[in-house]
């Protein structure tokens, strides 16, 4: 379960979040598969509830109501469009699964039409009924809500933010739950982000995750395996470990936001980069699945804390961060793509938290839009489109498989290190200037710094880089440059 199953030569995810199934389509196929995209994580497919207080929330997609296709970003038409047409342009599609739990929001009606009962445990679009989840039973405490992180027994069988918790260790719950992963598999997904799967047990994850198909063999080969990631927030301090879930997938290591934010912010040395890695106390490599930020700690929750996160509202800081994480070969990295919404914080808190996707008159989903320069219109931010990040996506890939080498730092801010003989980077968050000649472990030539412009028919748009004999090149970083950071690797060689 830890193969993202990437096409030849891919090695990044980016998360369109809230995407409309037919916007990834042709995200896919215009931007995802020509920069060299692995593939693209979704919004939850599953039918969820339609909140009117507040008004259509991002977060009502984590509260299911049926595993019909029908969500906000589309209907199982759309879906089914949108899969064979990433897989067609050599693009992954991975499913965000929210399986621990049902709707929370009393009677209603989901987005596909069908009905919910909270309060009595009915949700005939399953169907799940009152003897599916746990109860008083498993779940110790008063008012059957996870009180107490410290307690695994808690997190596990008592209700996450009030949700009632499917009991995952009966059979005919399992079987539900792998029928729709095995739908989304026919459908020729890729794989799955497993949500809050800190509040399952291990081995009801592993009863699931034993009745799946291969995938669909129109797009793989035979025999192969879904990626699984599992969402488990571990900063330490909590009985619960992200590593009791390596054996059957990767893991969200949201240590490693934690880290690059505070390094960036400049609260920590760059120098100290030089060790990154498993001995910062984070997981093993090719256990990892790493990000900058995710959609719940760019809102300042789930993990890492708002003064320490860096997103797309600091932008300086956070492309050096995501930089820094494509030229790192630690972990498979996924780019945050996100939309635009008005923070109010009060004490240390978002109170628009909650505001869902760009959204029409009637609630629907905006299309996103291109502007000529390549970025997105329409409030959509598309970080995964700046230049910046986009570019080190080729940079990944050429350089994979490839470790650290002439690391150099200047004891303080300004870094730089190779990839082997196939990329180099320098970067300088220090208070000076960088005027340094560095060895960048490259053949000779002269290369397109990919940071300041792209690669283009043979050329460079941006500032050139020449690299002598012996691999050394002089590199000139002002601390007061917009992108105080250069790239150059083999496939961007002029
Ligand atoms: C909404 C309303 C709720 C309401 C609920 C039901 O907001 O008020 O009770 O409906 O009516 C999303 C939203 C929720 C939303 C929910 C359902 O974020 O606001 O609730 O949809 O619509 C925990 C889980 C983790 C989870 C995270 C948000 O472990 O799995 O909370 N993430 C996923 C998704 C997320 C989604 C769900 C799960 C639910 O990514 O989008 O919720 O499907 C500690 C623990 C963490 C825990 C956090 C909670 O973290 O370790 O496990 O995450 O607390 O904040 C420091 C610590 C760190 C700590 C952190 C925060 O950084 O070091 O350990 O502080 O305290």
């Amino acid at each position: 379960f830890h193969d993202p199953n990437c096409a030849p030569g891919r090695h990044v995810i980016v998360h369109l979040f809230e995407w409309k199934w037919s916007d990834i389509a042709a995200e896919c196929e215009r931007f995802l598969g020509p920069k060299g995209f692995c593939g693209v994580q979704l919004s939850p497919p599953s039918e969820h509830i339609v909140s009117t207080n507040p008004s259509h929330p991002w977060w009502q997609r984590y509260q299911p109501v049926s595993y019909q296709l029908n969500s906000r970003s589309g209907n199982r038409a759309a879906f089914a469009d949108m899969v064979s047409r990433c897989n067609n342009v050599g693009v992954r599609v991975y499913a965000d699964i929210v399986v621990n739990h049902m709707a929370a929001a009393g009677i209603g009606t989901g987005y596909g039409g069908s009905n919910y009962d909270s309060g009595s445990l009915s949700y005939p679009g399953v169907p799940f009924g009152p003897n599916d989840f746990n109860g008083p039973a498993e779940c110790s405490t008063s008012s059957g809500n996870i009180e107490n992180y410290g307690d695994a027994n808690q997190v596990r069988n008592c209700r996450l933010l009030g949700m009632p918790d499917l009991a995952l260790g009966k059979d005919y719950v399992r079987g539900k739950v792998a029928d729709y992963l095995n739908d989304l598999i026919g459908l020729g997904v890729a794989g799955f982000r497993i949500d809050a799967a800190k509040h399952m047990w291990p081995g009801d994850l592993a009863g699931i995750l034993g009745r799946l198909n291969n995938l669909n063999t129109q797009w793989f080969s035979s025999g192969k395996q879904p990626f699984v990631f599992h969402e488990v927030i571990d900063l330490g301090g909590e009985p619960i470990k992200g590593s009791e879930y390596k054996s059957m997938g990767r893991v969200t290591e949201f240590k490693y936001g934690k880290f690059l934010g505070k390094a960036f912010r400049g609260r920590d040395q760059l120098k100290w980069l030089e060790t990154f890695g498993q001995s910062w106390g984070m997981l093993h490599p090719f256990d990892a699945l790493v990000f900058i930020d995710n959609h719940d700690n760019q809102r300042g929750e789930g993990g890492g804390g708002m003064d320490t996160i860096v997103t797309f509202f600091e932008s300086r800081p956070y492309k050096m961060a995501s930089a820094f994480m494509l030229a790192h070969p630690y972990g498979l990295p996924r780019v945050m793509s996100s939309y635009h919404w008005d923070r109010h914080i009060v004490g240390g808190e978002d109170h628009n938290y909650w505001i869902g996707p760009p959204h029409n008159e009637d609630w629907s989903t905006k299309d996103v839009i291109m502007n000529a320069d390549g970025t997105c219109g329409n409030g959509w931010v598309c970080e995964h489109r700046w230049r910046q990040i986009a570019n080190m996506v080729a940079f990944r890939n050429a350089c994979d498989g490839e470790e650290i080498s002439n690391w150099w730092d200047n004891g303080n801010n300004q870094i730089a290190f190779s990839r082997g003989n196939k990329g180099f980077i320098a970067i300088n968050n220090d208070g000076n200037g960088l005027d340094a000649t560095l060895q960048t472990g490259l053949p000779a030539g002269l290369y397109c710094d990919v940071i300041s412009g792209d690669f283009v028919n043979g050329g460079c748009s941006g500032h050139t880089i020449s690299v002598d004999g012996s691999g050394r090149a002089h590199i000139s970083i002002s601390n007061s440059a917009e992108d105080p950071f250069i790239a150059i690797h083999v496939g961007a060689k002029i």
